[in-house]
């Protein structure tokens, strides 16, 4: 049984428009389909966004832009870090029975971006992980950062033996698109070749959103067979890509 690395985006679990509001019934549903996926034998590692648990007050605070001279950003780190904690709670909770091995990234990470450096060994040991985007230390002269869970997806995908799937659960469309309005089309199967239409709302998102999801997905699409950008308000075409191959959705291939 392959492994699955999956991703929960903060705007599924999260009303991304009203700070710290989870999705409870959407977070639970995405569990239980955890569990299901558990019973079947794959080990998992479950990735979530930050959603309005992480974007608005790193955006306040600036904290995606490192230490600024004479700005006091020490409130705003703390402030992050524990409402992150609190929808990981949630998170963790919606498992339950389920035992998960919870690894924050301020504790294993130093700095930003798909090179971050960490030792990811602590994901070998079978079962269920869950990590998440996170405020981590960085180097001078930054000190420190936003690390997206994309970045996470991105790494653990690509280093972890065995991963069959990598699995993007968004909120609020059913793939990648092509064009934004009431014409747009699903694209089935995509590669970095081929256009499509996505909208980065960077008043709100301090990671790169949907442009980021797809560059990493598409990095990964070179190690991984099954990668894929799905709507996870339908947790049942989870169930479908690993157990038939194919749902609504967008298969990301390579070029
Ligand atoms: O939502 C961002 O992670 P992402 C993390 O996975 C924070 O990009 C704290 C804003």
């Amino acid at each position: 049984m392959g492994r699955i690395v999956m991703k929960w985006g903060g705007g599924l679990i999260s009303d991304k428009s009203s700070l710290c509001s989870a999705e409870n019934e959407r977070i639970q549903h995405l569990a239980d389909c955890v569990k299901r996926l558990s019973e079947m034998g794959h080990d998992i590692v479950i990735v979530h966004g930050a959603g309005s648990f992480g974007h608005i007050r790193a955006r306040e605070y600036r904290l995606d832009e490192g230490n600024i001279n004479g700005l006091d950003q020490t409130e705003g780190i703390n402030l992050v870090r524990s409402d992150m904690d609190q929808l990981h709670n949630l998170v963790i909770k919606s498992l339950h029975p389920l035992s998960v091995m919870s690894h924050r990234p301020r504790d294993f990470v130093i700095n930003t971006g798909p090179d971050f450096q960490g030792n990811i060994e602590r994901f070998l040991l079978p079962g269920i992980h869950i990590t998440f985007g996170d405020v981590v230390d960085c180097d001078e002269p930054l000190d420190f950062g936003i690390l997206s869970g994309d970045d996470l997806m991105l790494r653990l995908s690509t280093e972890l033996p065995d991963v069959s799937h990598a699995i993007f659960a968004m909120g609020g469309t059913p793939g990648l698109m092509t064009s934004a309005d009431s014409s747009g089309e699903l694209i089935p199967l995509w590669n970095k070749n081929m256009p499509f239409s996505g909208h980065h709302s960077e008043d709100v998102d301090v990671t790169g959103g949907i442009f980021l999801k797809v560059n990493r997905a598409d990095v990964i699409s070179q190690y991984v067979e099954h990668v894929w950008l799905m709507d996870g308000e339908h947790t049942s075409r989870i169930i479908e890509i690993v157990e038939q191959g194919h749902t609504v959705g967008t298969r990301v291939v390579t070029a």
